[in-house]
């Protein structure tokens, strides 16, 4: 594996390049262009740009996070094929910069979701966390703005503010979309895009829905370990892949994460390792990566990612807010260092075991 570290573009980030360079093992970041809005072109010269500045602090792209997906497409409606072109170009100009890994989601509407940016944990850290009940209580036109005044006035990852503004026309589109259409949409997709994929080596990594179940009516379909099966062998391509985010895929417990990265060997093109802590069933909160500060056994995760020989980029995950740092929630230096470190020492610990046994 590659130990990476998200970061959103100079003038987007808090966190500098500099200071990622910093953090012991982390050789390359996941980055995207932070203001181009899906289904745009991205110009070539713009990522050549991106990646001269990355490669000047000494560290390299390892993969995109996001090349975010037009809502047409997701939706198959009429005009989706000129999105899916446009997508096809930002594919040729990635792999003409040699990027050969893109992470995206095909969640409808609303990306991740939480409902709330800053609660307070028993430490004084503040965290994302997610509650069924203020979902339900939640009107989805007016989350956005609910939640939005902890966002340190960042703008949130899959939370475009223009597409904040329409979420009305949003739900009113979608209304036809169940989970058989969107596989189909998904399937549309991925066989356009295959051919430019195999033509530059780019590998495709699907984030699942997070957390992993329908949000206000709307179907999500990343959720486990059965459709992500389905949504591969429907497009039998190694470059159709996975990123196996920890934190998306626990929110429902029923997943088995150890298991099911060991089902999904040769597929997961990136990983995305933190913790969760449960509070109850539909109540949970971000915890720090350490196993016994939440509810996942982070050293499973890590050795089921070791035995499956995974050799792609991973990064530690949303972090808390800590030691007094503003930033983008979950997105803060000190607590993804944290857990970047905290990774490493697993691996190298799982790795000198193996070897010596
Ligand atoms: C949130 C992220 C997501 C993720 C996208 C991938 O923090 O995990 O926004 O980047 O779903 O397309």
């Amino acid at each position: 594996m590659e130990m990476t570290f998200r970061w959103f573009g100079t003038g987007f980030d808090t966190v500098t390049l500099k200071q990622i360079r910093q953090i012991p093992g982390v050789t390359g970041v996941i980055t995207t262009l932070y203001d181009t809005t899906p289904g745009e072109v991205w110009p070539k010269e713009r990522i050549h740009a991106i990646k001269k500045e990355v490669e000047a602090s000494g560290l390299h792209i390892s993969g995109i996070e996001s090349v975010n997906i037009h809502d047409a497409i997701k939706i198959g409606s009429p005009d989706r094929d000129i999105y899916i072109e446009n997508y096809i170009k930002t594919l040729r100009n990635l792999g003409e910069e040699d990027i050969h890994l893109v992470c995206y989601n095909f969640m409808p509407v609303f990306d991740w979701t939480r409902t709330e940016l800053a609660r307070k944990r028993p430490d004084g850290s503040t965290v994302l966390a997610y509650s069924q009940k203020a979902i339900d209580a939640l009107n989805p036109e007016t989350m956005f703005a609910s939640i939005s005044k902890d966002a340190n006035g960042a703008v949130l990852p899959g939370w475009e503010p223009e597409r904040m503004a329409i979420i009305k026309e949003l739900f009113e589109k979608y209304k036809d979309v169940d989970e058989e259409k969107l596989f189909e949409n998904l399937k549309y997709f991925l066989e356009k895009i295959m051919p430019v994929c195999n033509e530059y080596d780019i590998k495709m990594a699907i984030h699942p829905d997070d957390p992993a179940w329908s949000v206000f009516g709307l179907p999500r379909i990343i959720i486990n370990i059965e459709n992500i099966q389905r949504m591969m062998r429907m497009v039998d391509d190694v470059h159709n892949g996975v990123t196996f985010c920890a934190g998306s895929y626990g929110t429902n417990r029923e997943n088995d994460l150890p298991g099911m990265i060991r089902a999904l060997k040769g597929r997961i093109h990136f990983a995305h390792v933190r913790n969760l802590k449960f509070n109850s069933d539909d109540d949970f909160e971000e915890a720090a990566h350490l196993s016994s500060d939440g509810s996942f056994d982070l050293y499973e995760i890590m050795k089921a990612l070791y035995e499956i020989d995974f050799d792609g980029p991973i990064r530690p995950d949303h972090g808390r807010m800590i030691w007094e740092e503003v930033a983008m929630p979950g997105y803060g230096l000190y607590d993804r260092a944290l857990g970047a470190a905290y990774l490493n020492g697993l691996w190298e610990a799982i790795d000198k075991n193996a070897t010596r046994a």
